[in-house]
């Protein structure tokens, strides 16, 4: 940039159109994988659905991201921070019905905008290695991936129960159901079982859970999510066998001390043996079909009532011979397990409230440890104790218990340890239009098939109608139709397509590389990943960020990069409210970006963002701060502007030139641990306040004066450089800086001068001079006056004397009155 004498009013938007332009001409934020010395560090923020708005979490997000990479930057690394659009989703298809306009148009026009808003914000990202995740040269290297995965048995099909929409004949996902009917049709909503495609993440889940302890940089909340998500439990299977014929009920279950307790036992309503007594029971066959339509997520079933209907058959007890009878209930998840379980009304909660409600027999087994009697027929005792009525394992401790009677199973043939995950696979397949194509082709003869490398991608067909009811790629000849690359044969499309978490699992991997079109990743990945800082928001804690790390693990063993994990470090950034409550759309509370852009400047809303908490707590949106930030700007702006003219006035000071000094490398040493060990840049910001509060009041008349005061304004520039970019970089030029403040590295504090200076103190005892001492310069109160009455010339004075009141004059003077 030229350098211009610093114009006499701050214009913000004049400013940082300038520094904006100056960034783009240069190309300043494109990087490479350059060997020469530096580190590299890559930095990225979850990218947003291009919604075709930005909220102020978006602001806050990317702005926690942008101040974290120029910090970097300044500390001389190469820094990597890209920018891309999660572009395919729902939205899309709704703005195409109510709108008329397609998805794909709607969705370009979205990021268009948004990429504006972006850059005028002042995001420093390499544009260069943008990525849109609806662009048929990305999405075709994950259908590359799911052909490999499929021939390695890592990609598998069943049935799965979907939302189904009788009236409009389509599939609806899980946001399109209101209060159990269909969005559009305001049918009341079916289960359906249909085959769906699924990836075998629970053959990666001891290496998921093991590894979370290998993220020190991840927040604890976090990983305690993922954990209890993949949620390993060691437990013992157990066979039962059947009355009516040779074969065994399988159950698993966490405490094989209770096994002498079991009085009935539940299968799930989807269970064979449900199944084998419902083709001759019709009240077992309705009972099946109500579970059915209950749905089977994790919160109906800790919500609905619990209910059971008897079969006609029994188990044998493994160890006592005894007959059980055998139950179907909606609590037994099918897909947990072994689909069943035995029922311990003594001593689980669930089947207590199970057995009284069909007059089932409670049994007590085990016994508090400290003696303590338990009524069991008025609550199950839950806890661990010893055992009771259970043979030979009488007066074992649960734990004791839990393995002799597993060891003993074991022996028999009946029974062994095992390790559960209530992990599930993942279940990819979507009935939707706007989303990646499943590479497969059905054949009749050769089955699923998968797509060859070289007919990759498989793109979506063009002009659609979106309007139609149904689903729209079954109604789509010229896509499905096909022919089997095996046989030849007329072959049909597969015609669901990816869950968009599909997408958004690996592009931070596809940003080293975004180019290559021969390859999913090349050597670049391996330079840039893993990611040293990802930023996004808590409600990814689970989902997101697991399938994230699954997909590295599979991209690693198909070769392609060799980390184990994505993300070093990982921050989630609070949520942005207003009035106490998240800011939404639905609650009328928003704040538009565009418009506080417009009317401040991106600094202000910068400062603002970073200024009023935290990154990581949530932030609470006031008009006032704003204001606050924006005149603090104008203040530096100002006090600079007087500066360079030489007409600073400086005000009635005390300050020594080494205090003043050394009150800028505190400030320089501050700001460093506060980024580094917590990242705390509101702090950051208010001692740069503080430093520009007292420079403000500093002398420039002397040649030193002037130097210093130089100093602290060159200073305050670096320190907010990260986080007001457009504004420090014309103020850091008018300092008389030859280089753009982008190459200028973060300032060191200097230990020399951070080193306190030493004064004379002179200590008086009833207004009466008995000594001097030296004392740092920032000697506390306390300790001054300590280090006084301890004094050679002083103790004698204060003998047996009551001292009645101290007078301390800092870096002056103690008289001590006594009496
Ligand atoms: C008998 C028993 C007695 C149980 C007792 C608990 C307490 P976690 O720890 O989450 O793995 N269970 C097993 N399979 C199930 C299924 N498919 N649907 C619903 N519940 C199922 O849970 C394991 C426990 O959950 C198992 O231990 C089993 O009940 C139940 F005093 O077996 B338990
Ligand atoms: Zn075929």
């Amino acid at each position: 940039m030229k350098n211009d004498t610093l114009a006499e009013q701050y214009e913000p938007s004049i400013l940082e159109t300038k520094v904006q332009q100056y960034w783009q001409e240069n190309n300043v934020f494109e990087v490479s994988e350059n060997t020469d010395k530096k580190d590299k560090y890559y930095c990225l923020s979850m990218f947003p659905y291009p919604s075709g708005y930005l909220h102020m979490g978006h602001v806050r997000n990317y702005t926690i991201g942008d101040v974290i990479s120029r910090y970097q930057r300044m500390l001389g690394k190469n820094v990597l921070q890209p920018m891309g659009f999660d572009a395919f989703g729902l939205p899309a298809e709704n703005a195409a019905i109510q709108h008329k306009i397609a998805p794909e148009a709607w969705t370009k026009t979205n990021m268009a905008y948004m990429k504006e808003q972006f850059e005028r914000l002042g995001f420093g990202y390499d544009w260069s290695r943008s990525l849109a995740t609806c662009d048929p040269s990305y999405y075709r290297w994950e259908q590359w991936l799911f052909t490999k995965l499929l021939k390695k048995g890592l990609v598998y099909q069943k049935e799965a129960v979907v939302n189904w929409d009788p009236i409009d004949q389509t599939v609806l996902a899980n946001e399109q159901v209101i209060d159990g009917r269909g969005w559009r049709s305001g049918a009341l909503v079916e289960q359906k079982s249909i085959k769906q495609w699924f990836l075998k993440i629970t053959a990666y889940a001891e290496e998921l859970l093991e590894e979370l302890d290998q993220l020190p940089g991840w927040p604890d909340q976090v990983k305690t999510m993922q954990r209890n998500w993949i949620g390993r439990s060691t437990g013992t299977t157990v066979s039962f066998k059947l009355e009516h014929k040779d074969e065994s009920l399988e159950i698993y279950t966490t405490r094989p001390d209770t096994l002498f307790g079991v009085t009935f036992m539940v299968i799930a309503p989807e269970h064979p043996l449900a199944k084998e007594q419902a083709q001759n029971d019709p009240n077992l066959q309705a009972f099946i079909e109500s579970c059915r339509q209950q749905g089977t997520s994790e919160a109906t079933m800790a919500t609905t009532e619990k209910k059971g209907m008897a079969t006609k058959f029994n188990a044998i007890h493994p160890l006592t011979g005894e007959l059980i009878p055998i139950w179907v209930g909606n609590f037994v998840l099918m897909s947990y397990g072994h689909g069943a379980v035995m029922s311990v009304p003594g001593h689980d909660e669930r089947d207590f409230e199970f057995a009284n409600t069909y007059n089932l027999p409670i049994k007590q087994v085990i016994e508090p440890l400290e003696g303590k009697s338990h009524d069991i027929l008025s609550s199950a005792l839950t806890e661990k104790g010893s055992l009771i009525n259970s043979d030979n394992f009488n007066g074992l401790t649960s734990e004791q218990a839990c393995e002799k009677i597993t060891e003993t199973l074991k022996q028999l043939s009946l029974g062994e340890q095992t390790i559960n995950y209530r992990l599930r696979d993942w279940g990819v397949s979507r009935q939707r239009y706007w989303g990646t194509p499943i590479p497969v082709i059905h054949c009749p003869e050769c089955g699923a098939v998968p797509v060859p490398e070289e007919d990759l991608p498989v793109t979506l067909p063009q002009n659609v109608d979106l309007s139609q009811s149904g689903q729209i790629l079954e109604n789509c000849p010229e896509f499905y139709n096909t022919t089997c690359p095996k046989c030849n044969g007329k072959a049909k499309r597969e015609t669901d397509t990816f869950d968009t978490f599909f997408e958004s699992s690996w592009y931070y991997a596809r940003y080293a590389c975004p180019d290559n079109d021969t390859k999913m990743l090349d050597e670049r990945a391996d330079y840039w990943l893993p990611v040293d800082q990802y930023i996004g928001g808590i409600e990814h804690a689970v989902l997101h960020l697991l399938y994230a790390r699954f997909f590295h693990k599979l991209m690693r063993d198909e070769g392609l990069i060799s980390s184990n994990e994505p993300f070093t470090r990982l921050l989630t950034q609070g949520m942005v409210l207003k009035d106490g409550s998240k800011m939404s759309k639905s609650k009328g509370n928003t704040v538009d970006p565009a418009e506080l852009i417009e009317n401040y400047g991106a600094d202000t809303v910068r400062l603002f963002s970073m200024f009023a908490a935290p990154p990581e707590q949530s932030l609470e949106w006031s008009d006032s701060s704003v204001d606050g930030a924006s005149r603090y700007l104008k203040r530096l702006y100002r006090l600079v502007h007087s500066h360079i003219l030489n007409q600073a006035t400086s005000k009635p000071n005390n300050e020594k030139p080494e205090q003043r000094r050394r009150l800028i490398h505190q400030t320089i040493q501050k700001a460093t641990r506060d980024i580094n060990e917590r990242m705390t840049f509101n702090t950051v910001i208010a001692a740069v306040m503080e430093l520009t509060n007292h420079v403000s009041k500093w002398p420039s008349e002397s040649k030193e004066d002037y130097a210093i005061r130089q100093e602290g304004l060159t200073t305050i520039c670096l320190l907010l450089a990260p986080i007001c970019p457009h504004i420090t970089s014309v103020l850091y030029k008018a300092l008389g800086h030859e280089q753009d403040i982008l190459f200028a590295p973060w300032p060191q504090a200097k230990e020399d001068i951070l080193k306190q200076d030493s004064f004379v103190l002179v200590v008086q005892v009833n207004g009466k001079l008995r000594d001097k001492i030296t004392i740092p310069a920032d000697c506390p109160k306390d300790e001054a006056i300590k280090q006084a009455e301890q004094a050679p010339g002083v103790i004698k004075h204060l003998e047996n004397k009551n001292i009645v009141k101290t007078i301390y004059i800092p870096n002056k003077l103690i008289n001590i009155v006594v009496r």
